[in-house]
Protein backbone atom coordinates (compact mmCIF):
# COMPACT_ATOMS: atom_id res chain seq x y z
CA UNK A 1 0.00 0.00 0.00
CA UNK A 2 1.29 3.34 -0.94
CA UNK A 3 2.12 5.58 1.99
CA UNK A 4 1.18 8.70 0.24
CA UNK A 5 -1.63 9.30 -2.34
CA UNK A 6 -0.29 11.74 -4.99
CA UNK A 7 -3.20 13.72 -7.27
CA UNK A 8 -2.73 16.30 -10.03
CA UNK A 9 -5.86 18.65 -10.29
CA UNK A 10 -4.65 21.33 -13.28
CA UNK A 11 -1.81 22.95 -12.09
CA UNK A 12 -2.21 22.08 -8.54
CA UNK A 13 -0.80 18.51 -7.22
CA UNK A 14 -1.77 17.02 -3.74
CA UNK A 15 0.38 14.75 -1.35
CA UNK A 16 -1.66 13.05 1.21
CA UNK A 17 -0.17 11.49 4.23
CA UNK A 18 -1.18 8.06 3.97
CA UNK A 19 0.58 5.72 6.73
CA UNK A 20 -1.70 3.31 8.83
CA UNK A 21 0.29 4.11 12.07
CA UNK A 22 -0.53 8.08 12.48
CA UNK A 23 1.62 9.23 9.61
CA UNK A 24 4.11 8.71 12.04
CA UNK A 25 7.54 9.64 9.31
CA UNK A 26 9.73 6.82 8.99
CA UNK A 27 12.01 6.84 6.14
CA UNK A 28 10.09 5.16 3.47
CA UNK A 29 7.32 7.72 4.16
CA UNK A 30 9.52 10.22 4.06
CA UNK A 31 10.98 9.09 0.59
CA UNK A 32 7.75 8.34 -0.91
CA UNK A 33 6.52 12.02 -0.51
CA UNK A 34 10.28 13.00 -1.67
CA UNK A 35 9.04 11.04 -5.11
CA UNK A 36 5.74 12.70 -5.39
CA UNK A 37 7.76 15.90 -5.24
CA UNK A 38 10.13 14.84 -8.03
CA UNK A 39 7.33 13.67 -10.18
CA UNK A 40 5.16 17.37 -9.88
CA UNK A 41 8.49 18.67 -10.53
CA UNK A 42 9.28 17.41 -13.93
CA UNK A 43 5.41 18.11 -14.38
CA UNK A 44 5.57 22.29 -13.84
CA UNK A 45 2.87 22.20 -11.25
CA UNK A 46 2.31 25.17 -9.86
CA UNK A 47 1.02 25.16 -6.33
CA UNK A 48 1.78 21.58 -3.94
CA UNK A 49 -0.57 21.21 -1.28
CA UNK A 50 0.62 18.50 1.66
CA UNK A 51 -2.25 17.01 3.80
CA UNK A 52 -2.89 14.00 5.47
CA UNK A 53 -6.32 11.50 4.72
CA UNK A 54 -9.70 13.55 5.38
CA UNK A 55 -10.85 13.65 8.62
CA UNK A 56 -7.69 12.34 10.39
CA UNK A 57 -7.30 13.01 13.99
CA UNK A 58 -3.57 12.75 13.40
CA UNK A 59 -1.66 15.05 11.00
CA UNK A 60 1.61 12.87 11.82
CA UNK A 61 2.84 11.52 14.84
CA UNK A 62 6.62 13.14 13.58
CA UNK A 63 9.35 11.16 13.66
CA UNK A 64 8.96 7.33 13.46
CA UNK A 65 10.39 6.81 17.13
CA UNK A 66 11.33 3.32 16.40
CA UNK A 67 13.83 4.84 13.85
CA UNK A 68 15.74 6.64 16.05
CA UNK A 69 19.09 5.39 16.78
CA UNK A 70 20.00 4.55 20.17
CA UNK A 71 23.91 3.66 19.29
CA UNK A 72 25.41 7.02 20.56
CA UNK A 73 24.68 8.11 16.73
CA UNK A 74 23.37 11.68 16.11
CA UNK A 75 19.43 10.63 15.26
CA UNK A 76 18.86 14.06 13.16
CA UNK A 77 22.03 14.42 10.89
CA UNK A 78 22.07 16.18 7.87
CA UNK A 79 20.82 13.17 5.92
CA UNK A 80 18.45 11.63 8.23
CA UNK A 81 15.61 11.33 5.26
CA UNK A 82 13.09 14.54 7.79
CA UNK A 83 16.18 16.65 6.87
CA UNK A 84 15.94 15.80 3.67
CA UNK A 85 12.21 15.93 2.86
CA UNK A 86 12.90 19.59 4.61
CA UNK A 87 15.37 21.01 1.93
CA UNK A 88 13.16 19.78 -0.61
CA UNK A 89 10.13 21.24 0.53
CA UNK A 90 11.98 24.75 0.79
CA UNK A 91 14.11 24.27 -2.42
CA UNK A 92 11.04 22.98 -4.72
CA UNK A 93 10.38 25.62 -7.08
CA UNK A 94 6.69 25.96 -6.75
CA UNK A 95 4.42 27.18 -2.96
CA UNK A 96 4.22 24.54 -1.00
CA UNK A 97 1.13 24.94 1.15
CA UNK A 98 0.37 22.45 4.54
CA UNK A 99 -3.45 21.48 4.82
CA UNK A 100 -3.09 20.51 8.47
CA UNK A 101 -6.32 18.69 10.44
CA UNK A 102 -5.80 17.16 13.68
CA UNK A 103 -2.84 17.26 15.42
CA UNK A 104 0.56 17.34 14.71
CA UNK A 105 3.97 15.98 16.57
CA UNK A 106 7.20 16.78 16.47
CA UNK A 107 9.37 16.75 12.98
CA UNK A 108 6.22 16.64 11.58
CA UNK A 109 5.38 20.35 12.73
CA UNK A 110 8.72 21.20 11.26
CA UNK A 111 7.75 20.05 8.33
CA UNK A 112 4.58 21.81 8.03
CA UNK A 113 6.33 24.70 8.86
CA UNK A 114 8.93 24.17 6.39
CA UNK A 115 5.91 24.55 3.49
CA UNK A 116 5.23 28.16 1.96
CA UNK A 117 1.92 28.41 3.93
CA UNK A 118 -0.14 26.34 6.57
CA UNK A 119 -4.16 26.66 6.64
CA UNK A 120 -5.29 24.93 9.80
CA UNK A 121 -8.48 23.34 10.51
CA UNK A 122 -9.88 25.16 13.76
CA UNK A 123 -9.53 21.75 15.67
CA UNK A 124 -6.09 21.23 14.88
CA UNK A 125 -2.47 21.68 17.21
CA UNK A 126 1.00 21.64 17.22
CA UNK A 127 3.02 20.23 20.06
CA UNK A 128 7.03 20.30 19.33
CA UNK A 129 8.17 17.51 21.32
CA UNK A 130 12.03 17.07 21.75
CA UNK A 131 12.63 17.33 25.71
CA UNK A 132 9.28 15.09 26.08
CA UNK A 133 11.04 12.29 24.31
CA UNK A 134 15.00 13.94 25.64
CA UNK A 135 15.89 14.48 21.92
CA UNK A 136 18.98 16.70 20.66
CA UNK A 137 17.19 18.56 18.02
CA UNK A 138 19.65 19.90 15.21
CA UNK A 139 20.77 23.27 14.37
CA UNK A 140 18.63 23.81 10.87
CA UNK A 141 15.19 22.40 12.61
CA UNK A 142 15.75 24.94 15.25
CA UNK A 143 16.60 27.26 13.16
CA UNK A 144 13.85 26.35 10.54
CA UNK A 145 11.11 26.92 13.61
CA UNK A 146 12.64 30.19 14.16
CA UNK A 147 12.31 31.68 10.86
CA UNK A 148 8.59 31.17 11.07
CA UNK A 149 7.78 31.77 14.53
CA UNK A 150 8.86 34.21 17.52
CA UNK A 151 11.41 33.68 20.50
CA UNK A 152 8.48 33.51 23.24
CA UNK A 153 5.64 30.86 21.63
CA UNK A 154 8.83 29.02 20.02
CA UNK A 155 10.46 28.71 23.70
CA UNK A 156 7.20 27.60 25.08
CA UNK A 157 6.11 24.71 22.34
CA UNK A 158 10.10 23.50 23.14
CA UNK A 159 9.86 23.72 27.18
CA UNK A 160 6.30 22.07 27.18
CA UNK A 161 6.45 20.10 24.42
CA UNK A 162 2.42 20.56 24.95
CA UNK A 163 -0.16 20.72 22.28
CA UNK A 164 -0.98 24.42 20.89
CA UNK A 165 -3.88 25.48 18.91
CA UNK A 166 -4.03 26.31 15.68
CA UNK A 167 -5.71 29.56 16.67
CA UNK A 168 -2.92 30.89 18.95
CA UNK A 169 -0.15 29.74 16.28
CA UNK A 170 -1.86 31.85 14.34
CA UNK A 171 -1.97 34.72 16.39
CA UNK A 172 1.85 34.42 16.52
CA UNK A 173 2.39 34.01 12.95
CA UNK A 174 2.74 30.67 12.76
CA UNK A 175 -0.28 29.88 10.92
CA UNK A 176 -1.16 31.35 7.69
CA UNK A 177 -5.35 30.82 7.78
CA UNK A 178 -7.34 28.82 10.28
CA UNK A 179 -10.86 27.40 8.97
CA UNK A 180 -13.46 25.38 10.02
CA UNK A 181 -12.92 21.94 9.47
CA UNK A 182 -15.83 21.70 6.58
CA UNK A 183 -14.46 24.75 4.97
CA UNK A 184 -10.67 23.72 5.11
CA UNK A 185 -10.51 21.87 1.25
CA UNK A 186 -12.31 24.55 -0.33
CA UNK A 187 -10.24 27.24 1.16
CA UNK A 188 -6.90 26.02 0.60
CA UNK A 189 -8.21 25.31 -3.21
CA UNK A 190 -8.91 29.09 -3.25
CA UNK A 191 -5.93 29.94 -2.39
CA UNK A 192 -3.78 28.15 -4.21
CA UNK A 193 -5.69 29.10 -7.10
CA UNK A 194 -5.05 32.50 -6.43
CA UNK A 195 -0.72 31.64 -6.94
CA UNK A 196 -1.98 29.85 -9.93
CA UNK A 197 -3.33 32.74 -11.60
CA UNK A 198 0.38 34.68 -10.64
CA UNK A 199 3.83 34.20 -12.80
CA UNK A 200 5.21 30.50 -11.88
CA UNK A 201 8.72 32.21 -12.53
CA UNK A 202 8.55 35.17 -10.13
CA UNK A 203 7.13 32.77 -7.65
CA UNK A 204 10.18 30.61 -8.13
CA UNK A 205 12.61 33.20 -7.57
CA UNK A 206 10.91 35.13 -5.23
CA UNK A 207 10.70 31.69 -2.56
CA UNK A 208 14.09 31.37 -3.64
CA UNK A 209 15.36 34.49 -2.64
CA UNK A 210 13.78 34.48 0.53
CA UNK A 211 15.08 31.28 1.29
CA UNK A 212 18.73 31.98 0.89
CA UNK A 213 17.51 35.31 2.95
CA UNK A 214 15.83 33.70 5.69
CA UNK A 215 19.15 31.14 5.68
CA UNK A 216 21.30 34.11 6.13
CA UNK A 217 22.67 33.55 10.13
CA UNK A 218 26.26 34.67 10.49
CA UNK A 219 27.24 31.54 12.85
CA UNK A 220 30.98 31.32 13.76
CA UNK A 221 32.77 27.61 13.55
CA UNK A 222 33.28 28.34 17.34
CA UNK A 223 29.61 28.75 17.41
CA UNK A 224 28.84 25.48 15.01
CA UNK A 225 30.87 23.48 17.20
CA UNK A 226 29.43 24.23 20.74
CA UNK A 227 26.05 23.77 19.28
CA UNK A 228 27.45 20.52 18.32
CA UNK A 229 29.04 19.57 21.54
CA UNK A 230 25.72 20.54 23.31
CA UNK A 231 23.83 18.49 21.11
CA UNK A 232 26.21 15.16 21.69
CA UNK A 233 26.13 15.79 25.53
CA UNK A 234 21.87 14.75 24.81
CA UNK A 235 22.27 11.82 22.43
CA UNK A 236 25.13 10.81 24.66
CA UNK A 237 23.06 11.01 27.64
CA UNK A 238 21.06 7.90 29.93
CA UNK A 239 17.90 10.94 29.67
CA UNK A 240 17.87 9.93 25.44
CA UNK A 241 17.72 6.37 25.85
CA UNK A 242 15.63 6.73 28.45
CA UNK A 243 13.10 9.05 26.46
CA UNK A 244 12.91 6.60 23.66
CA UNK A 245 12.76 3.90 25.40
CA UNK A 246 9.71 4.76 27.34
CA UNK A 247 7.99 5.90 24.33
CA UNK A 248 8.83 2.50 22.97
CA UNK A 249 7.50 0.60 26.23
CA UNK A 250 4.50 3.07 26.49
CA UNK A 251 5.65 4.16 30.36
CA UNK A 252 6.69 8.03 31.12
CA UNK A 253 9.77 8.47 30.90
CA UNK A 254 12.08 9.65 34.57
CA UNK A 255 14.66 11.88 33.08
CA UNK A 256 17.26 12.53 35.52
CA UNK A 257 19.46 15.38 33.28
CA UNK A 258 22.70 12.72 32.60
C1 LIG B 1 6.44 5.63 15.99
C2 LIG B 1 4.29 5.92 16.78
C3 LIG B 1 4.49 7.31 16.89
C4 LIG B 1 5.76 7.83 16.49
N1 LIG B 1 6.71 6.96 16.06
O1 LIG B 1 -2.69 6.50 18.84
O2 LIG B 1 10.54 16.45 17.58
S1 LIG B 1 11.31 15.34 18.14
O3 LIG B 1 12.67 15.71 18.44
O4 LIG B 1 10.60 14.76 19.31
C5 LIG B 1 11.33 14.09 16.93
C6 LIG B 1 12.40 13.11 17.21
C7 LIG B 1 9.98 13.50 16.76
O5 LIG B 1 9.25 13.86 15.88
O6 LIG B 1 9.65 12.48 17.67
C8 LIG B 1 8.26 12.01 17.60
C9 LIG B 1 7.41 13.00 18.39
N2 LIG B 1 5.99 12.48 18.41
C10 LIG B 1 5.27 12.36 19.50
O7 LIG B 1 5.72 12.60 20.63
C11 LIG B 1 3.85 11.84 19.30
C12 LIG B 1 3.80 10.43 19.85
N3 LIG B 1 2.46 9.83 19.60
C13 LIG B 1 1.38 10.17 20.35
O8 LIG B 1 1.41 11.01 21.27
C14 LIG B 1 0.12 9.47 19.99
O9 LIG B 1 0.45 8.32 19.23
C15 LIG B 1 -0.82 10.36 19.15
C16 LIG B 1 -1.39 11.50 20.02
C17 LIG B 1 -0.06 10.92 17.94
C18 LIG B 1 -1.98 9.48 18.64
O10 LIG B 1 -2.56 8.84 19.75
P1 LIG B 1 -3.57 7.65 19.50
O11 LIG B 1 -4.06 7.21 20.84
O12 LIG B 1 -4.54 8.04 18.45
P2 LIG B 1 -1.60 5.61 19.60
O13 LIG B 1 -0.85 6.41 20.58
O14 LIG B 1 -2.27 4.34 20.06
O15 LIG B 1 -0.61 5.27 18.39
C19 LIG B 1 -0.99 4.34 17.38
C20 LIG B 1 0.25 3.55 17.07
O16 LIG B 1 1.23 4.42 16.49
C21 LIG B 1 2.42 4.37 17.26
C22 LIG B 1 1.99 3.98 18.65
O17 LIG B 1 3.07 3.42 19.34
C23 LIG B 1 0.90 2.98 18.33
O18 LIG B 1 1.55 1.78 17.93
P3 LIG B 1 0.89 0.35 18.33
O19 LIG B 1 -0.47 0.37 17.68
O20 LIG B 1 1.85 -0.65 17.73
O21 LIG B 1 0.82 0.34 19.83
N4 LIG B 1 3.05 5.69 17.22
C24 LIG B 1 2.48 6.85 17.58
N5 LIG B 1 3.34 7.86 17.39
N6 LIG B 1 6.03 9.13 16.53
N7 LIG B 1 5.25 5.07 16.34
Amino acid sequence: MSLVIAEVNGAIGTITLNRPKVNALSGELLEEIASALTEMKAQNLRVIILRAQRGAKVFSAGHDVAELPTNGRDPLTYNDPLRQIVRAIQLHPCPVIAMIEGSVWGGACELAMSCDLIVAAQNSTMAITPARLGVPYNLSGILNLMKVAGMPIIKEMLFTARPVTAQRLMESGVINHVVPPEELESFTQQLAMQMVETSPLVLRILKEELRVLASAHPITPDGYERIQSLRREVYDSEDYQEGIRAFLEKRKPEFHGR
